[in-house]
């Protein structure tokens, strides 16, 4: 594919989605929102940034729509992924063709206007990602990371933070100092083969025990598990359900559709939703997982 002269060719042995998830067993409740998943491009449209870390294969939003019926949601929260940089038109254009059925998690910098914030705002943009990451990104310094929390603060915004587990004990001080909700993606990417009750995991139980502003993604299985597809994904399953039961206000739920920079296999998308039961054990805990802390979060304006 090709803009301008620029050409999109996907990094070697990046994989695409999969073409034909199965239809869940488990049914979901009314209302669902699938509330991490992303959308790359397509890059004739809406091209890759040149700062990128690796070009995906393409993944529309008619793709997203089409996905999130077949699986059986009502609603997604798009966060604008790495290979787009701080443009966020991709995703915006998500959200202005999802009849109010989808909202956003941008990337902005310091040099935003408060013009071009209040268009994000009116698109349906919700939050900014924070990514620490280093595979994906360079992070920017930390007090240009405050600034910026402290402008969304007025628009009622959170934080998303993205980062692997290794690093909460340097990240711990910072994180707790944001004034905003803060969102964690994937719980924090546990070493899974390190005990649910261990230190590592238990500094991240800690921070969401005595920060009542942080909530969790329980996502992303497939990324986590080192048992892998054969075994499906179980050796996750104790952790998730753990932060569920825990936390049960402070939830969400996401495929992570198209499932950027995964090497090793691509998960089906209805087998992801078919784990959700062993995550949230009870209809309440589904409801407030899937539906209510969504709604509360995204939707309340
Ligand atoms: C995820 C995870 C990853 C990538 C991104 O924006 C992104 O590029 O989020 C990853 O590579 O772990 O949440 O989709």
């Amino acid at each position: 594919m090709s803009v301008a002269g620029q050409t999109f060719t996907k990094t070697a042995d990046w994989l695409d989605w999969h073409p034909a998830p199965v239809k869940p067993t488990f049914a979901l409740p009314e209302g669902a929102v699938d509330a991490h998943c992303h959308v790359f491009g397509p890059g004739e449209e809406f091209p890759f940034a040149p700062q990128r870390k690796y070009t995906p294969c393409d993944a529309s939003k008619q793709q997203l729509f089409d996905l999130r019926d077949h699986l059986g949601f009502s609603r997604n929260v798009v966060v604008q992924a790495t290979c787009h940089g701080a443009d966020n038109s991709a995703m915006v254009d998500v959200l202005n063709n999802a009849q109010g059925l989808a909202r956003g998690v941008a990337t902005i910098t310091e040099d935003i206007s408060d013009e071009e914030l209040q268009a994000l705002h009116q698109a349906g943009v919700r939050g900014v990602r924070f990514n620490f990451v280093k595979r994906l990104v360079d992070a920017l310094p930390f007090d240009s990371l405050e600034r910026i929390a402290h402008r969304i603060k007025s628009l009622d915004w959170h934080i998303v933070i993205y980062f692997e587990s290794q690093d909460l004990p340097e990240l711990y001080d910072f994180f707790t100092s944001l004034p905003t909700t803060v969102v964690v993606d994937h719980m924090g990417r546990p070493d899974v083969t390190k005990p649910v009750d261990g230190e590592e995991f238990k500094l991240f139980l800690k921070l969401m025990a005595e920060n009542e502003n942080f909530w969790s993604k329980v996502s992303c299985p497939e990324r986590i598990s080192v048992a892998g597809p054969s075994k499906q994904y179980q050796d996750v399953v104790p952790f998730a359900r753990a932060v569920v039961e825990n936390f049960p206000d402070r939830v969400l739920w996401g495929t992570d559709w198209p499932h950027p920079n995964m090497k090793s296999h691509m998960p089906d998308d209805g087998e992801l939703v078919n784990m959700i039961p062993l995550f949230a054990p009870t209809a309440e805990l589904q409801q407030k997982l899937l539906v209510d802390n969504p709604m509360r979060l995204y939707w309340s304006e």
